[in-house]
């Protein structure tokens, strides 16, 4: 079985995400999608989510690509967690081109396009 991994906050979740998450399912068999808590959002990305944390993990649990959902805590559990979840594939949009390649010695690292004109800082300001 081919396991696939990817990281973000996926607040507001939008069809950018929607097609992040079906591109990484294709290339494996299952896919972990690592969650960042609110904590993390807050104190290590300066995000504040619209949903929590247990909302955000329920709207993801719902989509056909995604078999589980882990929490992600901080930025350096990446490498424990393809460790532990015997991990293939890493995958993350573009935006983040190159800033993972250090996982390349423990598995594979893809980025990719990002879906153009969507992000749910656009939506937050497109409301306003
Ligand atoms: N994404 C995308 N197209 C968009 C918007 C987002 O492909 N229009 C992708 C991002 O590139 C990312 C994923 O969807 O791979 C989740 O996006 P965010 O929730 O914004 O994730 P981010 O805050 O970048 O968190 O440790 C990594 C971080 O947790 C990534």
């Amino acid at each position: 079985m081919k396991k696939v991994i990817t990281y973000g906050t996926f607040d507001l979740l939008h069809y950018g995400h929607i097609n992040l998450l079906k591109r990484a399912k294709a290339l494996g068999d299952y896919l972990i999608v690592a969650l960042s808590t609110d904590e993390f959002n807050w104190n290590s990305k300066q995000k504040k989510c619209y949903f929590t944390y247990e909302q955000r993990k329920q709207l993801l649990e719902a989509i056909r690509y995604v078999d589980l959902v882990i929490p992600e805590e901080n930025w350096e559990q990446k490498t424990d967690d393809v460790k532990e979840f015997k991990v293939d594939t890493f995958v993350m949009g573009n935006d983040w081109e190159g800033k993972f390649d250090f996982l390349k010695e423990h598995c594979e690292v893809v980025y990719l396009p990002r879906t153009p004109e969507i992000s749910t800082t656009q939506i937050k300001n497109d409301l306003k």
